[in-house]
Parts: C-alpha cells; sequence; structure tokens
C-alpha cells in the first residue's frame, strides 16, 4: 500500500516535470522496480555460477590432442603409450583396437580436489559415473578427454574392466 503511494506520486512527479510522457513514467518506473529485483537475484545466481562452471561445463580442447590405443590381444590388455604428457589446452583421444570393452576412468580417490569437478566435466556426457567414461566395445570407437583448465600434475588413469590385468597409466599435465 505504502509502496503503490509512493510509485504514484514519482509517476506524478515525473508526469509534472516532462510533460507528454504519460506513459514513460510510469514504465520507468517499473524498469527501476523491476532491476532492483532481478539484480537480487542476479546475485544470488552470480553466487551458483562459480560452483556451476566448475561443475558442469567442459573445457574445450585448444591445443593437440593425443592418440592413445586400447589394445587387448594376447599379450595383454593396455593403453599404448600407457603414460604419456600432454600440454594445457590439449586432449587425448582413447581409441578403441582390440579386446573390448574399454573405457576410461579415473580413480576419484587420486584427483584433487579441484580437478575433479572440471576433469570429469572434461569427459563429456557419454560417462557410466564420475571420472569414468561409458564402455567403447567396438574397434574405432572412442573417448576424448580435455585437459584444458586442469591444472599440471600426474594423473593415473584406467580401464575399470582390465584394471586388474594391468590395463592403466599415467597422464601429465604439463
Ligand atoms: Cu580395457
Amino acid at each position: 500500500m505504502r509502496f503503490h503511494g509512493f510509485a504514484v506520486a514519482v509517476g506524478v512527479i515525473t508526469l509534472g516535470a516532462c510533460a507528454g510522457g504519460e506513459k514513460k513514467p510510469a514504465d520507468t518506473t517499473h524498469v527501476a522496480v523491476d532491476t532492483s529485483t532481478s539484480s537480487t537475484s542476479t546475485a544470488s545466481s552470480t553466487t551458483t555460477t562459480p560452483a556451476g562452471t566448475t561443475s558442469g561445463s567442459v573445457a574445450p580442447i585448444t591445443g593437440a590432442i593425443h592418440e592413445v590405443k586400447m589394445v587387448g590381444d594376447a599379450k595383454g590388455y593396455r593403453f599404448e603409450p600407457a603414460n604419456f604428457t600432454v600440454k594445457a589446452g590439449d586432449g587425448a583421444k582413447f581409441v578403441v583396437v582390440s579386446g573390448g570393452p574399454h573405457n576410461v576412468a579415473f580413480d576419484p580417490a587420486t584427483i584433487p580436489a579441484d580437478v575433479k569437478a572440471q576433469l570429469d566435466a572434461n569427459m563429456g556426457t557419454d560417462k557410466m559415473g564420475e571420472l569414468s567414461s561409458a564402455m567403447k566395445m567396438n574397434p574405432g570407437e572412442s573417448v576424448t578427454v580435455s585437459f584444458a583448465k586442469i591444472k599440471p600434475g600426474q594423473y593415473p588413469y584406467h580401464c575399470t574392466p582390465h584394471l586388474a590385468l594391468g590395463m592403466k597409466g599415467v597422464i601429465t599435465v604439463q
């Protein structure tokens, strides 16, 4: 009630000030009110955006894409190369050669807390769990992981069904 009276008063004053614009002053008053309301919600959504950014959005590959073969044959199950180094912004494409199903997974326990969300997002949406890609069965199928926005460090990874058979490696991010 009190607010309403205030809005009307403002409208009347503005109306008197600039003769001619009958609707505009009222609209301006409304916009001003709406702005304060939406800036409040903007502030609260800004609070959630940083968390959302680190957990939800893929940091696209901007550098080289390192190809890694996923192999299962008479010599065993392995990534080739198992251990490799990428630069900031690089990506890795793990391609099934034989012996599937394979996948690419990081043990959450070995990934620093401040890396986990971004790395998980960088694995895309074709996953069967946190830091764990979907299974790839057929030769030529692949899993691509971006290492953009991943801080330098050593990140152990493995193939879930063949971990016990030694299908694992370490990716070093420079
Ligand atoms: Cu495997």
